[in-house]
């Protein structure tokens, strides 16, 4: 059989006996943390339009990256070996899961329906790899912002032929999805938003929004498909703005249209940091209104605006990140998906497999000093100390719903003094630190 990696072998744990070369320093699979398999918690995911489909293409240079598949004559043949691929790169590199747009893994054809014909062909070929060689499908997708026709949106496009092919394509994209036994579907509206409101009717854009994502949530039940529902928020980019700006938007939008019983967030960490928001921030108000659903792993730069989609090696907010899922009692249909690039510049193949073990570890890493901090109940005894005024007295019954504006009034008013404690904010970075270096 080809190889498609050659002279890379299977990546295995090293722990302290090798601290250079291609290894895991810190993910082992089988290693029980917080009472499941580390592999269990974490879920790990290979994007497959990152990993398989892009070669270091940029708005100002071609590919650069070598790749043995590349030069592969012929659209279905190309398909083909970036499918064999894939699965040779999910074995060596220990990753359970892998996500896809329905145009990553098939060309389109002159029409719909070639189309269709082509990716059923793809359909049956991965089906037979995932058998042969147990790899899962996280989720699916499907890409209604890569051709032409979606340019001014696919659901919020003012033009309604392109709101049902956007609609013929999803239908499709979730039988792909069920057959392949995928646990979510995403919904990342990449041009479901505006460039100018000078052309923009927000208010029917958004209808027809949620009218599309009902009929999707109804065609799932036609077909028996019961994978998790997924919106992706972004701010920006490509659009000016994006209408699932961020996950309170998000949640805005899915109660105003009776959406939200049906869908959770897929939360990627570089979208957060562009809306002006920490990726625990996404995490922890997803979590708190029970909607955190799965997670696009990957860092942006914070001195660039845009998606840089690098993988994620900061330790700080992996950390973070396990903490807000073990909270939520871990991942069920959910993962961790590296929607991650190398670097242009990083054009060897080897490159690709650093840069996974550089995000499992430092996931891993994450995941063993959030357990920490949960086990010691470090954060949890700082926030009973920090509310215990909302226990007992006039806190009590505010809480309980027996204090109004009168009562707290007669409470308050010939109160002297209010003392406040302190917020201790850089007490607890350094004990933070300490988890991060020592747990
Ligand atoms: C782009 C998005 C995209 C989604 C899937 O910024 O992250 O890759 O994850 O369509
Ligand atoms: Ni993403
Ligand atoms: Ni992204």
């Amino acid at each position: 059989m080809k190889e498609y990696f050659p002279g890379i072998k299977r990546v295995e744990y090293a722990g302290d006996e090798k601290r250079t070369g291609l290894c895991f320093r810190h993910y082992q699979p089988d290693k029980i943390v917080a009472g499941r398999p580390m592999r269990d918690h974490l879920r790990f995911s290979m994007a497959y339009w990152h990993s398989i489909c892009n070669a270091g293409r940029d708005m100002f240079g071609a590919e650069t990256a070598v790749r043995s598949w590349t030069d592969t004559p012929g659209a279905m043949k190309l398909a083909e070996e970036r499918a064999y691929a894939a699965f040779e790169f999910l074995d060596k590199m220990g990753l359970d899961y892998f996500c896809f747009h329905d145009r990553d893994i098939a060309p389109e054809g002159e029409t719909l329906a070639e189309t269709n014909k082509n990716l059923d062909h793809m359909v049956r070929l991965i089906k037979k790899l995932m058998a042969d060689t147990g790899k899962k499908l996280l989720w699916g997708t499907a890409s209604l912002f890569y051709h032409p026709r979606y340019v001014h949106g696919a659901a919020t496009s003012p033009n309604a032929d392109v709101f049902a092919y956007a609609a013929a394509q999803v239908k499709k994209a979730l039988e792909i999805t069920l057959e392949l036994g995928g646990e979510g579907y995403v919904f990342w509206g990449g041009r479901e938003g505006y460039e100018t409101l000078l052309n923009t009717d927000m208010k029917r854009e958004q209808d027809n929004l949620a009218r599309f994502l009902h009929m999707a949530v109804d065609y799932a039940k036609e077909i028996g498909f019961t994978g998790q529902f997924l919106i992706e928020p972004k701010p920006k980019e490509p659009t000016k703005h994006q209408y699932d700006f961020d996950v309170a938007s998000g949640i805005a939008f899915l109660k105003t249209y009776g959406l939200d019983q049906y869908f959770k967030f897929n939360i990627e960490a570089n979208h957060a940091t562009l809306a002006g928001h920490t990726f625990q921030h996404e995490l922890r108000v997803a979590r708190i209104n029970g909607l955190l659903g799965s997670v696009d792993a990957n860092q942006g730069d914070m001195l660039l605006g845009w998606d840089t989609d690098q993988f994620p090696t900061d330790l700080y907010t992996t950390t973070l990140c396990m903490y807000e899922v073990l909270k939520m009692g871990g991942f069920t249909k959910g993962g961790l998906n590296f929607d991650a690039k190398v670097r242009r510049a990083s054009l060897q193949p080897d490159d690709l497999f650093y840069a996974h073990a550089a995000g499992m570890d430092a996931f891993a890493r994450g995941l063993v000093v959030a357990d920490a901090l949960i086990r010691d109940g470090f954060f949890e005894e700082i926030l009973e100390k920090r509310y215990a005024s909302y226990e007992t007295g006039i806190g009590r019954e505010i809480t309980e719903g027996r204090a109004d504006f009168k009562s707290l009034e007669a409470y308050i008013l010939n109160k002297r003094d209010i003392p406040n404690e302190s917020g201790r904010q850089e007490y607890l970075e350094t004990i933070l630190n300490e988890y991060i270096l020592k747990a």
